[in-house]
């Protein structure tokens, strides 16, 4: 049988990646290296995950038939039914909801494992719903740092092409694991700038990960504390005049406040409160500033209730410095999923517009009404956490794509108790996840290889990805579902596509940054574009290089105080807990759960333990350890490593991790507390 090589970006992370799908008959072989193609940013390599990639396709638990549910709400006990009458059963009860409570009792949840142009219908559909409850589980992804990023210079994506972390001098990798987050990203572009470049490293994590071995400098404070690094990393750049003043002087406002703000931020507070002896933070200061620095910043620093604080503290440092705008340097979100920024740029948020504005600017809103034809919501909906809250109370039904909640958001007992208050609940997923469990119909998706459409990576590159398997049984692509079931609620004319290249275009038309990535020049472009792209072609590789997004074109430095965490141990939960990734593992599990070759390599979840405190708790490697907070407790074997530091105790959150949580977030960003919370730990006896 025939052999087909299709072109796939890679389903998983945000570096984007490209390879060959090696289909026969609609079924995928293998993957094979893409070498034919040399500005692709991965260069023919491939991390586990991406060998891996088209094995959960072919997991036999993928969801074949629309599901209604007949058991208890949790239960798992569904029965088949046809796709007509799943799509009758949500557009009468949409119906209902709406004449019973009004369109603002439904809330909707789009995703970042679906493309472009499925973000952007949903966003469509929830609006022809009538609500803007629109939000999506990256929001507690990157809602730290890219706030941060705007109020600073305007924009929040990455500043420059990946090359050119590889030309930088110093790499501060600041809560980010990039050897296991963005593997190829670190291989490629990290490591070369370390090893051939000679370049030299910072990492700022509690824990060792897999790339410090580079470090020249490891600061490890405790979870939650690096505000009071950053702050007094600030401190010192201007109280020992380091700072880049040509660049302060002709590119930024508000220094002088700035300067006011961290006199008393010294190094010897900040040690106090984080645990990061005051000279290193000295010397991570005078290396920033003394070098073209790329910024690698992620969850440790987004996924706190100070999180907004910690961002705008680095984001002043990198523009005080003067990293920015120029060759050599890095900065921006790292949206971690391929579809990070499709969901983000059709604005799935309950404030925004597809187009960028904001719900509540009425030009914009009368714009896009002129666009699509139908009048859209003038309020501003709820965020993800305070969706959940409301249910049953101002929330009564939600429709969630490609989302695990159940799983994914802070304090997971609680959610799920949450989600049992629904009168209505659909999940669209290729699994029936712990989520899927609590909905009354479960819609059937086809997964990535089994659709064409387009993924941005980390990097702001736009690239399509082409169908290259036949989706089982009768799951569709979500393009295609949210399409009919708009024909089914009465909004057919509005909703009248036929292909993802009819959506992309539309999207060319609607979404300015976009008006360039045409499918037909990323057909005949592999590697894409960088948005924005105002034309075919090869788009912004480098951002501000003629001054900054802001009305005025400068960066507008913005003094931020110190802010505790929102928990902090005390005497009897004496730990900070915090979590991370492991390479072969994908938040929920529901995929790489599903994918035997990377199950076998990382099988189990684990806690790192120190082994000073692991001593005085009576704790081996291997021991089953009983980990509490004030949301819950979990059971899980403990590794005693000194690769955590003392009073620190880590784990990955792919599994049990979110039972811990804290559902408490931040009045403006809405981010809540995944990283730093107070916890015990106890010995289980056998
Ligand atoms: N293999 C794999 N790759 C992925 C993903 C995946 O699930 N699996 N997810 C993707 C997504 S959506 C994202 S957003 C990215 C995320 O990519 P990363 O940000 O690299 O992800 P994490 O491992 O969650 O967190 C990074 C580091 O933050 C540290 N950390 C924890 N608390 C703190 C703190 O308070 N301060 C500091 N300084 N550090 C802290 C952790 O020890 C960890 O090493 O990864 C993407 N890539
Ligand atoms: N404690 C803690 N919690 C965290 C984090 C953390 O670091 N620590 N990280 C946060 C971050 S950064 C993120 S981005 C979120 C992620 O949170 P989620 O997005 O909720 O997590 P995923 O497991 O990626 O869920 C994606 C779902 O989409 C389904 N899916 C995959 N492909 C398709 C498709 O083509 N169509 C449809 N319809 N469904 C599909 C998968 O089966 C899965 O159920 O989690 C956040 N939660
Ligand atoms: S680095 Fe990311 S995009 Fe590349 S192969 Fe690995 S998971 Fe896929
Ligand atoms: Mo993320």
């Amino acid at each position: 049988m025939e052999e087909k090589l299709i072109p796939v970006v890679c389903p998983w992370c945000s570096v984007g990646c490209r390879f060959y799908a090696v289909s026969v008959n609609g079924y995928i072989k293998r993957v094979e290296f893409d070498y034919d193609h040399p500005k692709i940013p991965n260069r023919g390599k491939l991390c586990p995950k991406g060998v891996a990639s088209y094995q959960f396709i072919n997991s036999p638990k993928r969801l074949k038939k629309p599901l209604k549910r007949v058991g208890a709400k949790g239960e798992g006990k569904f029965e088949e039914i046809s796709w007509e009458e799943a799509y009758r059963i949500i557009a009468s009860k949409i119906k209902e909801i709406k004449e019973t409570y009004g369109p603002e009792a439904i809330a909707f949840l789009s995703s970042e494992k679906i493309t472009l142009e499925e973000n952007y219908l949903i966003h469509k559909l929830s609006k022809a719903v009538g609500t803007n409850h629109l939000d999506f589980p990256g929001r507690y992804c990157q809602y730290s740092n890219s706030p941060a990023r705007i109020a600073v210079f305007g924009t929040s994506a990455a500043t420059n092409p990946f090359e050119d972390v590889a030309k930088a001098e110093l790499v501060v990798v600041w809560g980010h694991n990039p050897a296991e987050t963005a593997p190829v990203f670190f291989g490629q572009y990290v490591e070369k700038a370390i090893l051939d470049n000679g370049a030299e490293m910072i990492v700022v994590d509690p824990r060792a990960t897999r790339g410090h071995k580079y470090a020249s400098l490891h600061l490890k404070p405790y979870p939650g504390t690096d505000l009071a690094v950053a702050l007094a990393m600030l401190n010192v750049v201007i109280g020992e005049e380091l700072y880049d003043k040509e660049f302060v002087q002709e590119k930024t406002t508000g220094f002088d406040k700035l300067k006011g703000s961290v006199e008393e931020y010294t190094p010897e507070w900040a040690e106090k409160i984080s645990g990061v002896p005051a000279e290193d933070i000295r010397k991570a200061a005078r290396l920033i500033a003394s070098k073209r620095t790329a910024f690698l910043v992620n969850e440790g620093v987004n996924q706190h209730v100070n999180g907004l604080n910690l961002a705008l503290a680095i984001a002043n440092l990198i523009a005080i410095t003067g990293n920015i705008g120029k060759e050599g340097v890095w900065s921006g979100v790292f949206p971690g999923a391929q579809c990070g920024f499709c969901s983000a740029m059709t604005g799935i948020a309950p404030n925004k517009l597809p187009t960028g504005k904001p719900v509540t600017d009425e030009a914009g809103r009368e714009e896009l009404e002129r666009l699509w034809g139908f009048p859209i919501p003038d309020w501003v909906g709820f965020d993800l956490t305070t969706m959940v809250r409301e249910i049953g109370n101002r929330i009564r039904m939600m429709y969630i794509v490609g989302g695990n909640i159940a799983k994914s958001m802070p304090n997971s007992g609680w959610v799920r108790e949450q989600l049992e208050k629904l009168d209505f609940l659909v999940v669209q997923d290729i699994f029936l996840t712990e989520t899927a469990k609590y909905a009354d119909i479960v819609l059937p998706a086809a997964a990535w290889f089994e659709k064409t459409g387009t993924a941005i990576s980390a990097e702001r590159r736009v690239q399509r990805t082409y169908k290259a398997a036949e989706a089982p049984g009768e799951a569709k692509p979500d393009w295609l579902i949210l399409v009919e079931l708009a024909r089914e609620l009465g909004f057919g004319e509005f909703f009248k596509y036929e292909h993802p290249d009819e959506i992309l275009k539309e999207i060319n038309s609607v979404i300015p940054v976009f008006k360039g990535a045409t499918p037909e020049y990323l057909a005949e472009h592999p590697e894409g574009c960088f948005f924005p792209c105002a034309e075919p072609g090869e788009g912004t590789k480098i951002l501000f290089k003629n001054g900054f997004k802001t009305p005025d074109g400068k960066a507008h430095l913005q003094p931020v105080d110190w802010r505790e965490p929102p928990e902090m141990p005390d005497s009897e939960y004496p730990f900070w807990l915090t979590n991370f990734r492991l390479v072969g593992h994908w938040h929920t599990n529901t995929m790489s759960g599903e994918s035997p070759s990377l199950e076998k390599r990382w099988p189990e979840e684990y806690l790192m333990i120190n082994p000073k405190d692991a001593r005085a708790l009576g704790i081996k490697s291997g021991d089953l350890v009983k980990v509490s907070t004030r949301r819950g407790s979990i059971l899980v074997k403990a590794e005693v490593t000194d690769h955590v530091r003392e009073g620190v105790i880590a784990m990955p959150w792919h599994w049990q991790a979110n039972f811990l949580t804290l559902d408490e977030i931040h009045e403006k960003t809405k981010m809540a507390e995944l990283k730093a919370v107070a916890a015990k730990v106890e010995k289980v006896e056998e």
